[in-house]
């Protein structure tokens, strides 16, 4: 018996929170999905919650090519700037280069921006409304 409470204190002490410091680095992946067949294009999850030093990998799931782009208008120099720096190998303004192989990642460190909603979208595909928005929390 005093061997069972012995453990079960052990226990206790292992399945503490562990150093529950300030906000822990998450890493979020969104897929870009396509099937040509049907014209359907899409982020997934298409919504999402992040905070700023979290890591966001966009992986090419099917149907590419695709990219991932920021919706510019509404933004403010200092912003803009700031997602562009957080953008490597840009093909433009606020825009990932062209991801065209399916397993293709593009990963993006959530930069310190006002919280809010920003919205990006997929350039070859936009027609098809392959959109998504990024909540800063
Ligand atoms: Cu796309």
């Amino acid at each position: 018996m005093r061997r069972f409470v012995q453990l079960l204190g052990l226990g206790i002490v292992l399945s503490a929170p562990v150093a529950a410091g300030a906000a822990a680095q998450e890493t979020h992946v969104v897929r870009l999905i396509g099937d040509p067949a049907k014209g359907e294009y899409r982020f997934e999850p298409s919504v999402l919650a992040v905070r700023p030093s979290d890591v966001v990998v966009f992986r090419v799931a099917s149907g590419a090519p695709h990219s991932v782009v920021f919706e510019g208008a509404g933004l403010s120099p200092g912003v803009r700037g700031a997602i562009n720096s957080a953008m490597p190998n840009r093909s433009g303004e606020l825009s990932s280069p062209l991801l065209t192989a399916t397993g293709k990642e593009y990963r993006v460190v959530v930069p310190q921006l006002p919280t809010g909603t920003y919205q990006f979208y997929c350039l070859p595909h936009r027609a098809y409304d392959m959109r998504g928005e990024l909540t800063i929390k």
